[in-house]
């Protein structure tokens, strides 16, 4: 059977690449792409393809999407992506693409990437981290052109995830993007005769044109199962939608359950998120009863969501003005202008003797 497929590129991309080999994501073919010389991981580099994208002897973009994509291209240009595609030509569908929005290598190179796979008929499905509204105006920037030209290229479905305020820990947030692909990878359902959702429906779930977001939930008792989907819902990485979204949207929904009683408890745990659904068309559910676990486990996938808000600047960037700006020179006594100094002797030493004219 095809495998699965997922890109990482940049520092965020390979991160979360590298967290989906460490959780033992199998069954997958993995790339990833940076402007390093060198990432390595011994625990984790001879079960992905790194592929370096540098030009000269500068590592990195430094927050330049130019630079990224044009160091993309010239790679491109020169074959050297080439197995990378046959790959993904190869690979079970859609291609997973991971990046954040607000540097430059992965941000830059996304672009002629999805591109490219689209003009193969390949679908792409980038996961997108984006900065938080407190990180800087390049970040944001950055952000804002790489939407716009991701909806230029034709990609049609997607998920963003928001890194958090002042976080340096990036582990949670990728746990939960890796936690997303298990999900839409059908790694997160048992087998029953009940109902389960399949292939097909994942397939449908992930051609949904809009913004998808999956949450998922673990606790010893369904009250707390519910209150922590909720809260994963409404308060976790992927931004949330609001009433006036499910006013204007048509959803597709996956929800799965695993307890002692999933049968009776269905209707609970997911009572929060229906409740927020005004426009359904279709909900897959996989639905397992675990008479012998104490633990129950609750997946969920909405997808049909509009775009997110991006953090928008009226303001231009605002250069400097020079070193000199608005300065003038200043007129000095004339007995300190004398300006040139002549050598009047040079001593046995070597020392030399100045004189100011
Ligand atoms: N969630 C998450 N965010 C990250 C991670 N690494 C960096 N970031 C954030 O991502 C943004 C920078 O993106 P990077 O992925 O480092 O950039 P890049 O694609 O390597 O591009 P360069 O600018 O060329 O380095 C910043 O907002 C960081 O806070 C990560 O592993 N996970
Ligand atoms: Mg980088």
């Amino acid at each position: 059977m095809a495998r699965n497929i997922i890109v990482g590129l940049g520092n965020t991309g390979y991160n979360i690449v590298e967290a989906c080999i460490l959780k033992g994501l199998s069954d997958t073919i993995f790339y990833t792409l940076d402007s390093q010389t060198e990432r390595v991981n011994l625990d984790t580099i001879n079960q992905m393809t790194y592929i370096p994208i540098i030009a000269d002897e500068k590592s990195g973009s430094g927050r330049n999407r130019e630079r990224g994509k044009a160091l993309y291209e010239y790679h491109e240009s020169n074959g050297v992506f080439d197995k990378m595609y046959e790959d993904c030509e190869n690979a079970k569908a859609p291609v997973i693409v991971i990046s954040s929005s607000a540097g430059g290598t992965g941000s830059g190179s996304i672009v002629p990437f999805c591109k490219t796979l689209i003009s193969k008929g390949i679908q792409v499905i980038p996961i997108i981290v984006t900065p938080n509204d407190n990180d800087p105006m390049a970040d944001q920037m950055n952000t804002e052109d790489l939407m716009i030209e991701l909806s230029e290229t034709g990609v049609v479905t997607y998920s963003i995830f928001k890194n958090m305020k002042n976080d340096a820990n990036y582990a949670v947030v990728n746990n939960d993007i890796v936690e997303q692909i298990f999900i839409i990878f059908g790694k997160r359902y048992k087998k029953t005769v009940l109902d389960s959702i399949d292939d097909s429906d994942l397939d449908a779930i992930l051609n949904v044109p809009g913004r998808f977001m999956t949450i998922s939930a673990k606790a010893n008792d369904i009250p707390s199962l519910k209150k922590e989907l909720t809260r994963k819902l409404i308060g976790g990485f992927q931004p949330m939608f609001t009433p006036e979204d499910a006013d204007k949207c048509t959803f597709f929904t996956a929800y799965s359950l695993e307890s002692p009683y999933a049968k009776e408890d269905y209707v609970t745990v997911f009572e929060d998120i229906r409740d927020r659904i005004k426009n359904l068309y279709v909900e897959y559910k996989n639905i397992v009863d675990t008479p012998e676990s104490g633990e129950s486990i609750a997946t969920a996938i909405i997808a049909g969501l509009p775009s997110t808000h991006v953090k928008q600047f009226n303001t231009e960037y605002m250069e400097a003005n020079g070193i000199g700006y608005g300065m003038k020179k200043n007129a000095r006594p004339s007995f300190i202008s004398r300006r040139k100094a002549e050598t009047v002797a040079t001593s046995s030493n070597g020392e030399k003797k100045f004189n100011w004219k």
